[in-house]
């Protein structure tokens, strides 16, 4: 039996998500099992290639949902987890008992291990760790931004090499280690404390670059990263630079996808009203109540730019204005 496994790409909830749900799968279905991770990111056009379920069964977490008949188990916890109306009542119509979903939860890990106890007896005391670091960073329910930029708890430093990505494999080891280990052991592999040093670095400057370029006015932060060819950067940083701002539109490049991120600030959380997935699912993105994004084209700079003074505009307005 062999199992393949597509989890949500450089995020820490979904390779802890991977890593929950095989230890679900090994103690709840079958022991034997065999396991594949094939990580997926969000782009502009074409999700899933069919093709890609090739295993005796396949799974999704952390990811949105497939009318695909190979698909097998599901679980998600993102408020766009469908990419039409359609598959959302493919969804409602399944019987298969495999199929989870609920935008309650701040982490489909914690998810993944809650439907494992209730439905399928699943003890997942040892991996409690694991679980609460994921409903911490997923959810951002850090006590302020300085611990979250500061990033001494290894799951931070796990996030950060995670999330940079220089290590195309990096989830594929990461998801069996994290299945049985220790967040502080795995943080100390030199696997993880190589990469992180230089990635810290860059981490530390990128705070520099958003604190030169980025404008707060009317309780909106926005700063464009294009000119800085900066391609990702620490999500609470703005908040910790900018801690007077409500909301953050960012404009981030990469060689596949020109992304546009919209943040509330966890610190701020009172005056944030809107709902971030819903403006965003408006321009074909997604996410949560409180943080989406939007992935276009890499050559849609100006469309990028149009969209996000747009979103300003709404955010510095009350809902429904
Ligand atoms: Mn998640």
């Amino acid at each position: 039996m062999n199992v393949h496994v597509f989890f949500h790409d450089r995020c820490f909830d979904g390779a802890a998500s991977a890593a929950v749900f095989t230890r679900l799968y090994q103690t709840c279905v079958h022991a034997g099992a065999e396991f594949r991770y094939t990580g997926l990111a969000h782009r502009a056009s074409q999700l899933f290639d069919e093709n890609l379920f090739d295993g005796d069964e396949n799974a999704i977490v952390d990811f949105k949902y497939s009318n695909s008949p190979r698909l097998d188990w599901w679980f998600d916890h993102h408020q766009s987890a469908f990419l039409s109306p359609e598959d959302a009542t493919h969804f409602q119509q399944d019987r298969s008992g495999k199929k989870f979903y609920d935008p309650s939860f701040k982490s489909c890990t914690k998810l993944i291990a809650s439907i494992g106890r209730e439905k399928f007896r699943f003890p997942s005391d040892d991996l409690e760790e694991l679980i609460t670091w994921a409903d911490i960073v997923d959810g951002a329910l850090f006590s302020d931004a300085e611990t979250a930029v500061a990033m001494k708890a290894p799951a931070l430093k796990l996030t950060l090499v995670m999330e940079a990505g220089p290590d195309g494999e990096m989830a594929r080891w990461l998801i069996p280690q994290m299945a049985h280990r220790s967040l502080a052991d795995i943080a100390a592999e030199e696997r993880v404390t190589r990469p992180f040093q230089p990635l810290f670095e860059r981490h530390l400057r990128s705070l520099d670059q958003i604190r030169a370029v980025g404008k707060c006015d009317g309780g909106v932060l926005f700063f464009d990263l294009t000119s800085a060819g900066i391609e990702v950067y620490n999500k609470f940083a703005p908040y910790y630079l900018f801690p007077e701002c409500v909301y953050s539109v960012s404009i981030c490049p990469s060689h596949f996808r020109t992304k546009i991120s919209v943040g509330s600030n966890p610190w701020n959380k009172a005056a944030a009203l809107h709902n971030l997935a819903t403006i965003c699912e408006r321009y074909g993105g997604g996410g949560h109540p409180r943080v989406g994004a939007i992935s276009l084209e890499p050559n849609q700079l100006d469309h990028a730019r149009q969209i996000t003074r747009e979103i300003i505009k709404e955010l510095k307005q009350p809902p429904g204005a």
